[in-house]
């Protein structure tokens, strides 16, 4: 018993060393890991990639390479998860919500409304039942590293602000690929298109949609104040990103090297939460300065969403399971009830 606490010990601090501490040369192969995502190069996704991709040449002695690789160049986010779990592809950033096709708990985060401020996001997404949905993603071939900031949404389109609900109703909008966000935009009656975030500028462009729903720092990275006239603040739902490794891959990894990864990872939630947090606070400015007319949905309107949205929970709650949901919504209440 006590020979166990100490080697879990001496394991943990090998972990937090990394290369610097008792890991050994010979504990690090030569390895190109090639680290894709969908936004642009200069996106909170992009410098978070970059900042993660440092600390791995770093901590391994410079024996794993990591090359970002951005604007969905290696495909969609459900392109690069079936890249990952063939083998073809090392690691990933996406949306938790396009992974819902592998793993259905994963829509429990697309729950309209569900955290109310982000340290109620953090707090339950890297808590024990954050930790149990990531870890469902392993049967399916792909190991969850950490949770990332997309951030809460909000609607843009071309046609009207969107002052009541029933503004939306003639409005062709883009939502992600899953059930959820289908949904939730059909009780709202939307037109909802589902397509993938690499078509989604040139859909916006060519007027195929008229508009979509994406935290403000993406308005601002993917430039959509360009194609796109009216922004809403909403706040309907917080998106999670989430880094995800090939299982093929990790699993031929030695224990030094994943503990690399492991705290890379690490790093770079901490980092990329913060950057996310600091440009949207200056984001609205500079949207309104890109010529886009700003509106904020008001608190009796946001009532009246909450209440529409309120009738798909129980199809939420059965299609990521009961037992997820209700852990999920006890976490949310318990942190609720302490402060
Ligand atoms: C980027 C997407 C994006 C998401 C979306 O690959 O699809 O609207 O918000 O961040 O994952």
């Amino acid at each position: 018993m006590r020979i166990s606490f100490a080697l879990a010990g001496l394991m943990a601090a090998v972990a937090s060393l990394g290369f610097a501490g008792l890991a050994q040369a010979q504990d690090f192969k030569p390895r190109l890991v090639r680290f894709g995502y969908g936004l642009v190069d200069d996106s909170n996704q992009g410098r978070a990639v970059r900042l993660f991709a440092q600390e791995v040449e770093k901590a391994s002695g410079g024996k794993m390479k990591v090359r970002a690789i951005g604007n969905a160049a290696l495909g969609s986010d459900t392109q690069m998860q079936q890249a990952l779990i063939g083998g073809a592809q090392e690691i990933m950033v996406g949306s938790t919500a396009t992974l819902v096709g592998l793993s259905q708990a994963m829509a429990v985060w697309d729950t309209p409304f569900l955290f109310a401020n982000t340290r109620e996001a953090d707090a339950v997404l890297d808590g024990p039942v954050g930790e149990k949905v990531k870890a469902t993603l392993e049967a399916k071939g792909l190991v969850g590293l950490v949770y990332w900031e997309n951030g809460f949404r909000n609607l843009t389109n071309n046609k009207r602000p969107i002052t009541r609900l029933e503004d939306l109703s003639d409005i062709k909008l883009r939502v992600m690929q899953n059930n959820v966000f289908i949904d939730s935009f059909k009780a709202l009656g939307a037109n909802a298109v589902p397509l993938p975030f690499s078509e989604l500028f040139t859909a916006l462009e060519t007027r195929a949609v008229d508009g979509q729903e994406n935290p403000f720092n993406t308005v601002i990275s993917s430039k959509f104040y360009e194609v796109q006239k009216y922004l809403t603040v909403s706040n309907h739902v917080y998106s999670p990103w989430i880094v995800t490794v090939s299982k093929k891959w990790w699993d031929q990894l030695s224990e030094a090297e994943k503990a690399v990864l492991k705290n890379a990872a690490i790093k770079s939630r901490e980092f990329e939460r913060k950057d996310t947090r600091e440009e949207a606070a200056r984001a609205l400015a500079e949207i309104k300065a890109k010529g886009m007319r700003v509106n904020e949905l008001s608190a009796a309107e946001t009532a009246r969403m909450r209440d529409k949205l309120a009738a798909i929970n129980a199809g939420i709650a059965n299609s990521v399971g009961q037992t997820y949901w209700d852990e999920v919504q006890a976490a949310v209440r318990q942190l609720r009830s302490k402060k």
